[in-house]
């Protein structure tokens, strides 16, 4: 079962916080000064984990986790290695933003990788103790990879946002597809950042793909970020779309009003203030349950939840295409 808290009688939005978020915090291990912005997905009758976690040399790197319930998680403290590597790459590579993907009969985790300057690496691993290094998808600089969890018309596909070195005043959603995972080409534009415009201010300087793409009978739900500049800097929140179940490069819907924004203090407060960054979602088919893991604040991990098919009418009742 995947994580549900049922909605608050009290509240009267389309994704509700967790009442005991964070669900990892600060400290969770000694030395563990941050773990966010990480992707759990189902594994045998439990759930596992590729975490970024920040020690006291503020380094990210990626560890894997073990749950039973989806919210309380036993990180391993130090990082994984890979046991194969058919990369060249520096020794000591910074490793963060995790995604990861059930396909065929593997997982496969997509990060952002330190592959002289950020792009984003992948791995594949049966078993979350083997991780088998694959070639970065795409030239630096490029982060926010996230595959679809099943070929489409015969191609894997992959969802990212060409970027820059340091943090990208700009940023928008491009698809590209692959016959083997390896060779990536057919890049197209999906999703734009906002403009200066009602409905779309609030995704203004850029847009990055979130969780893996959920299959739903409308098109991919696909959860987002979407960032505008400010006076104090860029906020993060989340917003949602949907993309053509065959031609996923066709984005159908896109929601105009956003779905979460930093607002409680574990959101607003942090090694980098306002941002909720969702990586991944659990979603229960047979009830309609869906539960949304988002960093909180480049600090804290947490969880939201929603019921899917009203997620999905309200992406279509209030969408905006520009
Ligand atoms: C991005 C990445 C994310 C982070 C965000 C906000 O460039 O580093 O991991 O959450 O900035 O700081």
């Amino acid at each position: 079962m995947i994580p549900w808290q049922p909605r608050p009688q009290s509240c009267e939005e389309i994704v509700w916080r967790h009442d005991a978020n964070p669900i990892i915090k600060r400290g969770h291990f000694p030395g563990a000064l941050g773990i966010f912005n990480s992707a759990v997905v189902p594994f045998g009758d439990r759930f596992v984990g590729v975490f970024r976690v920040e020690k006291k040399r503020r380094f990210p790197r990626l560890h894997v986790g073990f749950s039973n319930d989806g919210l309380q998680w036993d990180i391993e403290e130090q990082p994984f290695e890979f046991a194969s590597d058919v990369t060249t790459r520096p020794r000591n590579e910074y490793a963060y933003d995790p995604r990861v993907c059930q396909l065929d009969d593997a997982h496969y985790v997509t990060w952002c990788a330190g592959h002289n300057g950020p792009t984003i690496g992948m791995a594949r691993t049966n078993d979350f103790r083997t991780f088998h290094r694959l070639e970065s998808a795409f030239l630096p600089f490029n982060r926010n990879g996230v595959l679809f969890p099943r070929k489409i018309g015969n191609f894997y596909w992959m969802l990212s946002r060409p970027s820059d070195d340091g943090h990208t005043p700009f940023g928008d959603i491009y698809i590209s597809r692959s016959p083997d995972l390896e060779h990536w080409g057919g890049h197209r534009p999906v999703m734009k950042r906002g403009g200066l415009e009602e409905g779309i201010w609030w995704q203004v300087t850029k847009v990055g793909a979130g969780p893996i793409p959920i299959e739903t009978s409308e098109g991919w739900l696909l959860l987002y970020h979407g960032v505008m500049d400010t006076c104090n800097g860029f906020e993060y929140s989340m917003g949602a779309a949907l993309l053509d179940l065959d031609e996923p490069w066709r984005l159908t819907h896109r929601k105009a009003e956003l779905l979460l924004s930093p607002q409680e203090d574990y959101e607003i407060n942090g090694h980098v203030d306002n941002v909720v960054f969702p990586c991944a979602a659990l979603a229960d088919d047979s009830n309609g349950r869906l539960a949304i893991y988002y960093g909180a604040a480049d600090t804290s991990t947490c969880v939201a939840y929603a019921d899917l098919a009203a997620l999905v009418d309200a992406i279509k009742s209030d969408s905006v295409l520009f």
